[in-house]
């Protein structure tokens, strides 16, 4: 599946300016009967050639995973692209009878004046094709610059996605328990920057990504687009390890953060959750007994699986909480993913 966001890279889709200036680059310089088809051809080689891409970037689409196309759907409108493929197909294929019929128009001419007015019809007529199609085009355009840009997350890997509040130790954990250099990446439609990592249970890579602030915050304090752009982190196939920052220096009270575990279970769909009580080097004791004390009750309720103690700092440690939560949910096929 990732193979297709990668198909996405070598995609270009030109504006219609784009294809004039291509036009411009080629026009044949010849005279005569032979140098009006040639123009003719010109034209028409270019728009065909220029838009092939749209029939890939069609078909790329249709094979997209959940996860990519609710995305791309909360940012453009399902219709808006469908029309636009319809409006490019056709005008390549209404071009393509332009062609061969303005071709032989052009041969057919008594002179080389009607001649050369036939060919600047034709021209003419398959350009407008395709300058009608312009906004749609653009439309395309963009789709495709969003697509290339989008997180290497792969949506079919056994996932841990990391929640929290902010400051909570997201990013750390994920840098921790990373066998390589985590990738960091834009998320679509945050200002944040969402951290990929990888470790390897066998041959079962695992992903482990933290929520680029996202997760961090109620569903009624969540406007229309991060509603969506948290219904595609519902898709990914896996668990929730939600951090807690037991100190007083935390981003939220720990009542706050026992409630906000609530709505994240919620707002994932109900997929196995882990807490993690982060900080514990730098956390008091009452601290850390007064927050383990709060999830217990999470725990009883079923909301949680499980709870641990840990400083995402420690790579040792938060690495044996991960492989801990792999072996319970993943490699076991216990409520995460299969794999
Ligand atoms: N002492 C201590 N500091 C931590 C721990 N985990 C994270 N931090 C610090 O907390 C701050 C926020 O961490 P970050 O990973 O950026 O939090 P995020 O916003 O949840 O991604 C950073 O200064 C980290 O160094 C921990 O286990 N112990
Ligand atoms: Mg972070």
């Amino acid at each position: 599946m990732i193979e297709v966001i990668d198909e996405v890279k070598h995609i270009s889709i030109p504006l219609y300016e784009d294809i004039l200036e291509r036009i411009k680059s080629r026009y044949p310089r010849r005279g005569g009967v032979e140098g009006e088809i040639a123009k003719l051809q010109t034209v028409y080689n270019t728009v065909v050639s220029k838009t092939e891409d749209v029939g890939k970037l069609e078909k790329i689409l249709s094979r997209l995973h959940p996860f990519y196309l609710r995305l791309v759907e909360v940012e453009f409108e399902r219709r808006d692209v469908e029309e636009a493929f319809k409006c490019i197909s056709k005008a390549r294929r209404v071009a393509g009878r332009l062609w061969e019929r303005y071709r032989y128009a052009i041969l057919a001419s008594r002179d080389l004046r009607e001649a050369r007015r036939v060919s600047a019809e034709g021209r003419g007529r398959i350009l407008s094709l395709f300058k009608r199609c312009g906004r749609r085009l653009e439309l395309l355009r963009n789709l495709t610059v969003f697509l290339q840009r989008l997180p290497s997350i792969n949506p079919e890997e056994p996932t841990i996605v990391v929640a929290g509040p902010p400051n909570v130790g997201k990013s750390t954990f994920v840098r921790s328990v990373s066998t390589a250099k985590p990738e960091v990446a834009d998320y679509p439609f945050t200002t944040k920057q969402v951290t990929v990592g990888h470790r390897m249970y066998g041959f079962t890579r695992v992903q482990i990504i933290d929520t680029p602030g996202l997760l961090d915050r109620p569903l009624e304090e969540m406007n229309q687009i991060e509603r969506r752009a948290v219904a595609a982190l519902v898709e990914l196939n896996g668990v929730t390890l939600f951090l807690v920052d037991p100190t007083k220096n935390a981003y939220m009270s720990l009542e706050r953060q026992a409630k906000l575990i609530r709505d994240v279970k919620a707002i994932t769909g109900g997929k196995p959750m882990y807490v993690g009580v982060n900080k514990c080097d730098v956390a008091e004791e009452g601290e850390i007994e007064r927050a383990v004390e709060a999830l217990a009750k999470l725990k009883e309720e079923g909301v949680v699986e499980e709870v641990y103690k840990l400083s995402a700092v420690n790579s040792v440690e938060a690495s044996k909480i991960l492989d801990e939560i792999v072996k319970l949910s993943i490699l076991m096929g216990g409520g995460g993913g299969a794999v």
